[in-house]
């Protein structure tokens, strides 16, 4: 097997033996095979008219290979047969052979891959807007042209302008679920988010996808079961359409990386709705289960049926391992017992005139996005020391779920807004585009002339999709860790380097001081 696309890849170069995440060799190669089945399939679908099966296909085989999300060869093997099919209904094509995936010219590997795990990224992406009824003929036909593109061969300067056009049509991706989310839920509302956990039986539900919590919602509504958040769902509890709920409790856990320490013996089912799962232990394995693209061999599964799922299982678990008899109080990493969020663009456009006024007044020196995902990484404690050692008048805007690192902290307000601003999941990055496009015109500059500065972090391939947009958009400056990419080799790491000025993170006190001057 290879592997090396996320950012714990084994020795920061490529996991051949088996994944650091517990993907096992088998899976691996299953999924390269995927891979290259959907190059058949696009290339099937050329100047032809795809159907919703093809499309939904590609999506769905695509997001079973990111990383943290299906670790069952036998569905993967099963995605694979339905993508001949579709492939042969389309009049057939070549596959792309397995052996050439990671292989060649070193930097035509390097930027071929940035392609795929970008393509992987958007299709997640364009996936959760999908389930929502909203599809762009746009953005699916662009996931079919970068599986061909894998196929060819291409100028490195011809890869570049692969990349930058996918960060353009991701963009329009991501414009397409924020209108998906907002339309079927509204537009989130601040909210403070308890991390207490109420006696009785209660259900945990995991991941991005909103759809699936509100159909968990609906199902469990009237049965004395409460409903709490984990991870990337967190962000749910600001939508007035999903926050109606009463029985939407609070938010147990932190990010994902923490799940098998803070899953063991807990009396209550957890619903994996995408990445990141992690290989579940004997202690809680019997209560877990996943739907969607998510899938662990030995753990039950939640299927769709036109679209509709059945949550009984799940609810049958709650009621037989019934909670704990007390209400239990929890703190997120730094001992806060409180998560703010919904401070999606419509809220903050909202007080727009407050936050120009602060800037203008000197109360707001310099915003900073600190966001991206979180993982296990020793390093990435840079993150709650970048947010602790900010200077009080500047502002930290966030998103993913790297915020676990200081979503519980408080560091004050500034003009009646908390200095910590959570916009949502990774999947709400539209939103923050949007902000700071709508500063930027306030200010009559650029982003790039804007006071904010980028401070990402990145672990899997929806990070690697943001970020190509962000580069799409001539973003500049940004910095980027906890270590970079495996798969930017040294050549394309210069070109980002000298075209946009990228900068991998040093210590807090070092970046603050060259940001701040
Ligand atoms: Fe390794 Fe990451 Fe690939 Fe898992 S997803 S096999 S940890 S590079
Ligand atoms: Fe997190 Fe997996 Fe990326 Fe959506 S849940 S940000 S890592």
């Amino acid at each position: 097997m290879f592997c090396f696309q996320c950012e714990q890849t084994a020795g920061g170069k490529g996991c051949t033996k088996a994944g650091v995440c517990g993907k096992q060799p088998d899976v691996a190669i299953k999924q390269d095979e995927l891979t290259c089945a959907l190059v058949g399939l696009a290339r099937a679908a050329q100047g032809k008219s795809t159907g919703k099966a093809a499309d939904e296909l590609l999506m769905q085989g695509l997001f079973a290979t990111l990383t943290n999300v299906n670790f069952d060869g036998s569905r993967i093997d099963e995605l694979k047969k339905l993508v001949q099919a579709e492939k042969e209904k389309l009049g057939g094509a070549a596959d792309l052979d397995p052996a050439t995936l990671w292989k060649g010219d070193p930097d035509i590997v390097s930027l071929r891959s940035t392609l795929l795990l970008g393509v992987r990224g958007m299709a997640a992406y364009a996936w959760h807007a999908c389930v929502l009824g909203k599809t762009s003929d746009e953005v699916t036909s662009w996931l079919y042209k970068g599986l061909r593109a894998i196929g060819e061969e291409h100028t490195v300067e011809e890869w570049l302008g692969l990349l930058l056009d996918l960060g353009q049509a991701n963009l329009k991706c991501m414009a397409l679920l924020d209108e998906a989310n907002t339309a079927a839920y509204g537009h989130p509302v601040p909210v403070k988010v308890t991390t207490t956990v109420e006696k009785g039986p209660f259900i945990v539900i995991s991941g991005h996808d909103l759809h699936d919590l509100k159909q968990l919602l609906e199902q469990t509504e009237g049965k004395g079961i409460n409903i709490y958040t984990h991870g990337e769902m967190l962000p749910a509890h600001g939508y007035p359409e999903l926050k109606k709920y009463p029985h939407l409790k609070g938010n147990f856990g932190t990010a994902w990386q923490n799940q098998q320490k803070e899953l063991d013996g807990i009396p209550a089912p957890v619903v994996f709705t995408t990445n990141c799962l992690m290989p579940p232990r004997p202690s809680y394995i019997d209560r877990v289960f996943t739907t969607d693209a998510v899938g662990f061999p030995g753990v039950q599964h939640i299927p769709a049926v036109n679209g509709k799922k059945d949550f009984t299982p799940v609810i049958n678990k709650a009621l037989e391992l019934g909670g704990w008899p007390e209400d239990k109080k929890f703190t997120g990493v730094n001992g806060g017992s409180e998560l703010m969020t919904g401070f999606a663009r419509n809220t903050v456009l909202g007080v727009a005139d407050k936050i120009i006024e602060a800037v203008k007044a000197g109360a707001i020196k310099h915003f900073f996005l600190v966001g991206g995902c979180d993982g296990a990484r020793a390093g990435r404690n840079y993150y709650t020391e970048f947010v602790k050692k900010a200077p009080p008048d500047t502002v930290i805007l966030t998103l993913a779920c790297g915020k676990y690192r200081f979503n519980d902290l408080n560091i004050g307000e500034i003009g009646g807004l908390p200095r910590i601003i959570d916009m949502g999941q990774c999947n709400d990055a539209y939103s923050a585009i949007q902000v700071a496009v709508a500063l930027a015109n306030a200010f009559n500059c650029g982003v790039n002339d804007l006071p904010l500065t980028l401070v990402l972090s990145w672990y899997e391939q929806k990070a690697v999709s943001i970020l190509l947009t962000l580069l799409s958009l001539g973003l500049k400056n940004m910095y980027l860790g906890p270590t970079l990419p495996a798969f930017i080799y040294p050549n394309v790491l210069n070109v980002l380097v000298e075209k946009f000025n990228i900068k991998p993170i040093s210590t807090p006190e070092e970046d603050l001081k060259a940001i701040l001057g």
